[in-house]
């Protein structure tokens, strides 16, 4: 079988998306989500430009080969534009060779290491009360692991919790709007919120949040421990990803679970971080950190040290990359949890899915490749929209970590 041809699509069915369809001589073909919040043509250019006009007569079975074709042949290495474009492509092949094997893709990576994936979604308010009612809406639906994330008395905006009621904090325009933010606001705020929540759904509910970099690692450090006796299921992203060190303050000081890793792009963002024990999750995800290829052996290196995968799962990615991290979830041994914050209600105009999804929980169906479709026609409809992710200031306008 051979490659004979590429399709970049770019689509805003509710938001951004970035497809790949991969076609082959035998007319089997494979989709890959290349999307990148906030510099989605970017992607689309760099496969356009660079990456599809070497695939074009490879074996689209040779996943290994053709990876580190792509990676290591390149002589410029990592990166987020390269890495997503990888991670397109490489999951497209493995669709591809599901397809021509007729088998899903999990009985290519080991097969089902479980019946169904725990999964779990957002919760967030503009205050305490709105928060609360969200928490108790989602619990009634049967959500039983939810992130928390509440406006902060004092702040505007906090990092996507907005009027509406999506986690959606890309904005269309011409440049990103601005938040403000201010850590001693945040530090006061946030053991009363848990507090809250604690006292009003018990211990039962598992409970995450995202702290998304805003904090140094002492105050990090000073949060996890403040947190400790609500339990929490996680704590993530508490400081900057590229200070990888601070991550054994943060853990010294605290048992809070931490999970991190949502922006990184290989095993050498993650290596030091997983070899020392410095974090319980990676967030790491299929589209961004390079394909299944790359995510299995990142997933191998986390089971020796009992660390779990939780792979990233935003909306701002589309149904393809959800569909290879369940692929990816049901096969290895070391899953934690799958995010999933659902879809505008017309993303089903355009991408099809075979799983079953319910709340808190998804079955991987047996569809052959990934068990998701694209609809190109309808695709066509929805043309891309120019948007940004928030640019985040202190009070006093100092640049801060979004
Ligand atoms: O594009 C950025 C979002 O995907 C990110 O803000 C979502 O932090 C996030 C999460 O944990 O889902
Ligand atoms: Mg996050």
């Amino acid at each position: 079988m051979k490659i004979i041809d590429v399709d970049v699509i770019v689509c805003s069915p509710g938001r951004n998306f970035v497809t790949i369809k991969v076609r082959t001589d035998e007319g089997i073909f494979g989709l890959g989500d290349a999307t990148l919040n906030g510099r989605e043509l970017a992607v689309a250019e760099y496969l356009r430009q660079y990456i599809i006009p070497c695939l074009i007569g490879k074996d689209p079975f040779d996943t290994e080969d053709i990876w580190q074709y792509l990676y290591r042949g390149v002589y410029w290495r990592k990166g987020p534009v390269n890495m997503t474009a990888i991670g397109a492509v490489d999951m497209a092949l493995w669709d591809i060779k599901g397809k021509a094997l007729g088998v899903p893709v999990y009985n290519l990576l080991g097969g089902r290491s479980r019946a169904y994936l725990d999964t779990y979604t957002h919760a967030q308010g503009t205050d305490l009360t709105s928060t609360l009612e969200e928490i108790g809406r989602l619990q009634d639906l049967g959500y039983s692991a939810l992130r928390v994330q509440c406006g902060v008395p004092g702040l505007d905006k906090v990092y996507g919790v907005s009027s509406h009621d999506k986690y959606e904090p890309a904005r269309e325009g011409e440049r990103p709007v601005e938040e403000v933010w201010d850590s001693h606001k945040y530090i006061q705020f946030i053991p009363k919120l848990f507090e809250a929540v604690r006292l009003e759904f018990g211990i039962e509910l598992r409970l995450l949040h995202d702290v998304h970099h805003r904090l140094t690692p002492n105050e990090a450090a000073l949060v996890g421990k403040r947190l400790e006796h609500f339990d929490l299921f996680w704590l993530e992203d508490t400081t900057p990803a590229e200070n990888q060190d601070a991550l054994r303050l943060i853990r010294n000081s605290t048992s809070v679970p931490l999970a991190i890793g949502e922006i990184f792009n290989t095993v050498y963002d993650c290596q030091s971080l997983i070899i020392n024990q410095l974090v319980d999750y990676i967030r790491m995800t299929i589209a961004h950190g390079g394909g299944i290829t790359p995510m299995m052996k990142v997933a191998s290196l986390a089971s020796l040290y009992q660390i779990k995968m939780a792979c990233h799962g935003p909306s701002d990615l589309s149904p393809i990359n959800l569909a290879a991290c369940i692929h990816f979830d049901t096969t290895i041994n070391n899953f934690g949890i799958q995010e999933y914050m659902g879809y505008p209600a017309m993303i089903s105009d355009v991408f099809q899915i075979s799983h079953n999804i319910t709340p808190g929980r998804i079955e991987p169906s047996d569809t052959p490749g990934l068990g998701v479709e694209v609809d190109l026609d309808a695709a066509r409809k929805y043309p891309y929209k120019k948007s940004f992710l928030p640019v985040n200031r202190l009070v006093d306008r100092t640049l801060h970590n979004w």
